[in-house]
C-alpha cells in the first residue's frame, strides 16, 4: 500500500467513527406521530408517553396529571377552526418562513390568551434536552412575547437546576408581526447541569396578550445547542492535512 493509500484509509477510518459518534440514538419528538404511534389528530390531544425504548417523556398542561397540550396542523387546511399562532409573511396561518420546518403538526397550548405551564415530564431522566418554541413576536406598541424555560431534577417541580430565557419578541418592529422570530423557531437547549433533567417547563414570561405557546422538534435526551467536538475530528482533520500534499506532489509529478 503505497503511503497516499495508507493516508487515506486513515483519514475515512477516523470519518466512519466521526459519523458513528454524531449518528448516536436520541429520542427526537416532531409531533408527527402520536405517542402510541399512529395520525395525530389536529386539535386532539397529546395522550401518552413518547419513548425510542430507553427515554420516555410526556406532556401535560398546568399541572402534572391533569390536561394535555394539543396536535395543530400545520398551515390551515379547510375546517380547522382553532389555531396555534398567526404569520402575516406566510399565505396561511400555523405556517413557518421556512416551508417544511414543522413538517405537518406541531404541539399547542389551549389557544390565544390560555397560557397553562407546559410541563415536559420524564419517566426516565436524561443529561440534555433542546426543543423549538415558535413564533416569539410582539405586539405594535402592545408588548412582546417572551418564555422562561426551566429544568428540574425532580417531577414535583421543586428543585430547579438550569433556567433559561428565550428572546423576546420585538414591539417596535413596524407591524409587531413580522420580527426575527416571527414564523421562526426559537431554540433552547439544557445540557451539563450537574444533575439529571426530570421535568421541564415553559412558562409564559412576557407582556403582549392572546397569546399560545406553539412547540416543535423536541430533542429529548440530546442538546443540539452545544456541537461537542468528536474524539476522531481532530484525527481526521490531521488525516486530511496530511494526505493533501501527498496528492498534490502525485499531480505535479
Ligand atoms: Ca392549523
Ligand atoms: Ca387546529
Ligand atoms: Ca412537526
Amino acid at each position: 500500500m503505497t503511503r497516499t493509500k495508507r493516508l487515506l484509509v486513515r483519514a475515512l477510518a477516523s470519518a466512519a467513527l466521526w459519523t458513528g459518534v454524531s449518528a448516536q440514538a436520541a429520542l427526537i419528538i416532531d409531533f408527527e406521530s402520536a405517542p402510541g404511534g399512529g395520525a395525530p389528530t389536529d386539535d386532539g390531544a397529546i395522550n401518552g408517553v413518547y419513548t425510542d425504548g430507553t427515554t420516555q417523556v410526556q406532556f401535560w398542561l398546568g399541572a402534572i396529571g391533569t390536561v394535555r397540550p394539543l396536535f395543530e396542523s400545520v398551515g390551515r387546511p379547510a375546517g380547522d377552526a382553532n389555531i396555534g399562532f398567526v404569520n402575516p409573511e406566510t399565505p396561511q396561518n400555523d405556517s413557518p418562513n421556512s416551508p417544511g420546518a414543522m413538517g405537518s403538526f406541531f404541539a399547542r397550548t389551549l389557544g390565544f390568551g390560555q397560557t397553562p405551564l407546559f410541563i415536559i415530564e420524564y419517566l426516565t431522566p436524561v443529561n440534555a434536552a433542546s426543543g423549538e418554541i415558535w413564533d416569539i413576536d410582539a405586539r405594535r406598541l402592545g408588548g412582546a412575547e417572551q418564555w422562561t424555560i426551566r429544568a428540574y431534577s425532580d417531577t414535583s417541580l421543586t428543585n430547579l437546576i438550569a433556567t433559561q430565557i428565550s428572546a423576546s419578541g420585538n414591539p417596535n418592529s413596524p407591524t409587531g408581526e413580522t420580527d426575527d422570530f416571527n414564523g421562526m423557531p426559537y431554540l433552547f437547549g439544557f445540557s451539563a447541569l450537574g444533575s439529571p433533567i426530570s421535568a421541564i417547563t415553559i412558562q409564559y414570561s412576557g407582556t403582549a396578550g392572546n397569546v399560545g405557546l406553539a412547540f416543535d422538534n423536541f430533542n429529548a435526551d440530546s442538546d443540539i445547542t452545544q456541537v461537542p467536538v468528536p474524539g476522531s475530528f481532530p484525527l481526521l482533520i490531521g488525516g486530511l492535512a496530511l494526505l493533501v500534499p501527498q496528492m498534490y506532489r502525485r499531480k505535479n509529478r
